[in-house]
C-alpha cells in the first residue's frame, strides 16, 4: 500500500518506473518552487497492479486533490488511475526510447469518453507544465497559491527579452 505521506500533500506524483524519476524530477521542483506539498512514489500499472489499486481507489479519501501521473512506452498508468478515482488526473507522456514518447503519448491522450486524463506534452515541458496545470486547479480555492502562481507567470514574463541577442 502507497503511503500518503503525513504533511497531508494536496499533489501525487506518481510514475511507472525508478527511470522516470529523472523527469518527474522536474515536476517536484516547479510544485516546490511553489510551495505546493507532494508526494512522490513509484506505481506501474503493469508490474504492480495492486500498488496502482490501492492507491487509486484510496487517494480521495487522503489529502490528495491532483494526481500527475508519468509513464513512457505502453503508458497505461495515468488511464488506469482515472478508471479508479474521479480526482483530476494529469498525464506526463514520458519519452520512450524506442519511439520518442509518441507511444507514450497516443497511450495518454487517447481516452475513451467518460475517464478523462488531462495529457501534457513529451518530456520536460509537459513535466513541468503538468505542476503549473496543478497549481491552477488548486488556486481555484486557494487564493495564497492564487498569489503565487501569478508572482510566477509574471516573473517569467519579465524573464523575455524583447530583442534576440
Ligand atoms: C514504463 O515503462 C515506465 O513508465 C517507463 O517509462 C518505461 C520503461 O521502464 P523501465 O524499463 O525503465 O523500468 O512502465
Amino acid at each position: 500500500m502507497v503511503k500518503i505521506k503525513k504533511n497531508n500533500p494536496k499533489v501525487a506524483i506518481i510514475m511507472g518506473s525508478q527511470s522516470d524519476w529523472t523527469l518527474l524530477k522536474k515536476t517536484a521542483f516547479v510544485l516546490k518552487s511553489l510551495k505546493i506539498d507532494y508526494s512522490y512514489d513509484i506505481i506501474s500499472a503493469h508490474r504492480t497492479p495492486q500498488r496502482l489499486y490501492d492507491f487509486a481507489s484510496n487517494a480521495h479519501l487522503n489529502s490528495i486533490k491532483v494526481i500527475i501521473a508519468g509513464a513512457g512506452g505502453a503508458a497505461h498508468l495515468p488511464g488506469m488511475v482515472a478508471s479508479l478515482t474521479h480526482l483530476p488526473v494529469l498525464g506526463v507522456p514520458v519519452e520512450s526510447k524506442a519511439l520518442k514518447g509518441l507511444d507514450s503519448l497516443l497511450s495518454i491522450a487517447q481516452m475513451p469518453f467518460g475517464i478523462p486524463v488531462a495529457s501534457l506534452a513529451i518530456g520536460e515541458s509537459g513535466a513541468k507544465n503538468s505542476a503549473l496545470l496543478a497549481a491552477s486547479i488548486l488556486s481555484l480555492n486557494d487564493k495564497a497559491l492564487e498569489k503565487r502562481l501569478i508572482s510566477w507567470r509574471n516573473k517569467q514574463t519579465k524573464l523575455i527579452a524583447k530583442k534576440p541577442k
